[in-house]
């Protein structure tokens, strides 16, 4: 007996039209030649005329929202969720800028295309994405995913295992509403960094992996504070740059694509505050799933946390999630709890006659 919910949504309506993807693939030739705007009705295919519906679910967790993809989303095989990715990227990224990007969504948005899991005692694959690209998980809208399960019914209390690209994850729905994921193995891969940043000076920090690759700084001299936003992100921006410039990365030269800065938090019995910027320079209005898993494992490493303790990881914007980690073999793997709330329920419409029928893209 399967314990997937995914079958229970996506079957009958999960393939895009092949006509919509043809116009699609026509559109992006256009805007390519900076023809967006003025492209003529008659010039769409006529097969394509069909407008197409996609079912989602919008949540936010610690003020950082999901958009869960229901059903309408594409076909994507049933690989390895890496393999997967690879399809959604190369032949599907219309989607996921329709999904996401203005003007049905924003560049905060991290959306999670519900697919069907390799392993049938899982109850769902999901594949992250946000205005930019594609994510190997997400600790926010892992929790957003479970809730938004929840509120379909699909979901009840208890465990639930979940496959990512970066990997399965456990996750547990708490009678109280809230939610743990167990993440995938966390680790440093190397401390203490230093890069030069133009404009900034010499910036120090470490390399981890929490799912995600993450920069991370305590000695930054900024007031992590929701005024300055701003300035935040304009240097976080640069470090990120700077890494790249320099040659700076994770495993098998993949992008440390995320930035995250830390102070203390002046709320009682909290730990830190963090400001993460993401890959699409959206920052994190929670904080951060995976940034926090990378913390603990940085401070796993420096000998300043350990299994049994709890760490309380503010983000910017005030929302905390409580973070703990259990060793295996050696290695660590961080849970992460926290909470979401489902805010919203529609159909997006694709339109094949709308100019901004993909979104908007840098
Ligand atoms: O919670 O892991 C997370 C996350 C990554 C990017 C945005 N949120």
């Amino acid at each position: 007996m399967s314990n997937s919910v995914y079958f229970d949504f996506c079957a009958p309506d999960a393939d895009i039209g092949p006509a919509l993807a043809r116009f699609v693939r026509e559109l992006n030739y256009n805007l390519k030649e900076g023809q967006a705007n003025s492209m003529p009705l008659d010039r769409l295919p006529s097969a394509s005329k069909t407008i197409q519906h996609v079912r989602v679910v919008d949540s936010h967790t610690g003020g950082e929202p999901t958009r869960v993809v229901i059903s309408g989303g594409p076909e994507l095989g049933n690989g390895t969720l890496a393999e997967r990715v690879t399809r959604f990227r190369a032949e599907y990224d219309w989607f996921r800028s329709a999904v996401v990007n203005e003007p049905r969504g924003s560049d905060v948005i991290v959306g999670a295309l519900l697919c069907e899991p390799l392993d049938r005692s899982s109850a769902a694959a999901v594949i992250f994405f946000n205005n930019v690209g594609y994510l190997g998980m997400c600790g926010h809208g892992t929790i957003g995913l479970v809730v938004s399960l929840k509120h379909l019914g699909r979901l009840g209390v208890g465990g639930h295992q979940l496959e990512t690209p970066a990997g399965a994850v456990t996750t547990t729905l708490h009678p109280s509403g809230e939610v743990t994921v167990s993440n995938v193995h966390s680790y440093r891969k190397a401390a203490k960094v230093s890069v030069a940043v133009p404009g900034f000076g010499t910036v120090c920090g470490d390399v981890a992996w929490g799912g995600n690759w993450f920069f991370l700084i305590e000695d930054h001299g900024f007031d992590l504070s929701m005024k300055n936003v701003e300035r935040l992100t304009s240097y976080a921006w640069a470090v990120r740059q700077a890494l790249k410039n320099a040659g700076i990365s994770g495993d098998r030269g993949q992008e440390i694509d995320h930035i995250e800065l830390f102070a203390p938090s002046a709320v009682p019995g909290v730990n830190s505050k963090n400001f993460v910027l993401c890959p699409g320079k959206a920052y994190d209005r929670s904080p951060c799933g995976t940034g926090t898993s990378a913390k603990l494992a940085c401070l796993y490493a420096d000998g300043q946390f350990g299994e049994g303790q709890t760490w309380r990881q503010e983000g910017i914007v005030g929302t905390v999630f409580e973070g703990r980690i259990k060793l295996q073999n050696g290695q660590v793997y961080p849970s992460i709890t926290g909470s979401a709330y489902v805010n919203g329920e529609a159909d997006l419409l694709l339109d094949p006659r709308d100019p901004f029928c993909c979104g908007i893209r840098g």
